[in-house]
């Protein structure tokens, strides 16, 4: 057995904490040898569900779970926290709309950056799923000078694995059969799903379907997918999102295998976005570290999604300018 690590996880008595904490504790995650530590962060009002969370983890008997911990304190659940899913935020109501959930959400993460820096492992690797978690996740890392920028990221794992479900469904075949679909951008509807670099059991997505289902229905489906499950199920996606976190940090933790995969990471001058905005880029993962893959030819289609992409991450990054410190 490998020694014990501490996996920080914010907003545990929500919906995506419910599904997500099982399958960290099931060893899904950081794999089916490594002992954790679940430390779990709520608000004051949320304590008592977390209660009752916390009791269902140990009902369930999980032999790679350490111990489990529930504060609501984020110096404490962020304590030598050697990875941390920052899930917990407000989530958006009817009344709001993308610039509301901006004001509202982006304070949590200027603590929360802080309580990382302060407490956290020097080598810790956050996610970030709570929304707009591209902009979110910038607040968190320019609030954590200490640790490099890279640690912090922001999740579109889903949105890849909504781009692969269509793509399997549309070619009859299972999921594993589809590679090196990814986003980039904006977890919101500018994102783009590039098919171009794409194979369907060996074979090129551009070959096997045509462009006018890949810039239309295909693109169309995956942007607004979140909106087409609530209105299905009366809830925002939780499940597959939480399976998506998952696939994320296990990807991250212990290698992609060479696949091309989506991590929202803050530039480094890539493709031209702008240095420090927390973008989504296709990358590979190798020995705990991502490699944005940086090569790969842009077509005018691809540049104008990018270019929006860069547009609408400004224009948040703008609106939250005061939150960003120095
Ligand atoms: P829930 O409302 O079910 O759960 C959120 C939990 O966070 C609540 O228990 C709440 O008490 C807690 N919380 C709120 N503020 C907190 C804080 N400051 N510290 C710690 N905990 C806090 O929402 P859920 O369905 O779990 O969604 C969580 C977040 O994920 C939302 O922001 C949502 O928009 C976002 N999503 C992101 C996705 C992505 O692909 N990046 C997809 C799914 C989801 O929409």
């Amino acid at each position: 057995m490998k020694e014990t690590i501490r996996v920080a996880v914010t907003g545990a008595a929500g919906n995506i904490g419910y599904a997500l904490l099982w399958r960290i504790a099931s060893g899904d995650c950081f794999g089916a040898n490594q002992p954790v530590t679940l430390q779990l962060l709520e608000i004051p009002v949320g304590m008592q569900r977390l209660e009752g969370v916390m009791m269902e983890l140990k009902d369930s008997a999980f032999p790679l779970v350490h111990e489990i911990i529930g504060t609501d304190d984020a110096n404490t659940a962020f304590k030598d926290a050697d990875a941390i899913f920052l899930v917990g935020s407000r989530p958006r109501t009817k009344d709001m709309d993308r610039s509301d959930l901006v004001a509202a959400n982006g304070p949590i993460f200027v603590g929360q950056g802080r309580a990382i820096d302060a407490v956290a492992s020097p080598n810790v690797k956050v996610i970030t799923v709570g929304n707009p978690c591209n902009t979110n996740a910038l607040i968190a890392c320019a609030n954590a000078p200490s640790i490099p920028s890279r640690q912090f990221t922001a999740m579109t794992r889903l949105d890849q694995n909504r781009a692969v479900g269509q793509m399997a469904e549309r070619a009859g075949v299972p999921a594993s059969k589809i590679h090196d679909v990814f986003i980039w951008g904006n977890h919101a509807n500018t994102m783009y799903p590039d098919p171009r670099f794409a194979t369907i059991d060996g074979e090129k997505a551009t070959d096997v379907f045509d462009q006018d289902w890949l810039q239309g229905d295909f693109l169309g489906t995956v942007a607004t997918r979140g909106k087409a499950i609530i209105e299905a199920r009366g809830a925002s996606s939780a499940a597959s999102a939480a399976s998506a976190a998952v696939d994320h940090m296990r990807d991250w933790w212990q290698g992609s295998s060479g696949r091309i995969v989506s991590m929202a990471l803050p530039s480094e001058g890539w493709y031209g976005v702008p240095e420090g905005l927390v973008f989504s880029f296709p990358c590979r993962c190798e020995n705990g570290e991502m490699t944005v893959v940086d090569d790969l030819p842009i077509d005018a289609f691809a540049q104008s999604k990018i270019n929006e992409n860069i547009s609408a991450l400004m224009d948040e990054r703008e609106a939250v300018s005061e939150l960003l410190g120095d």
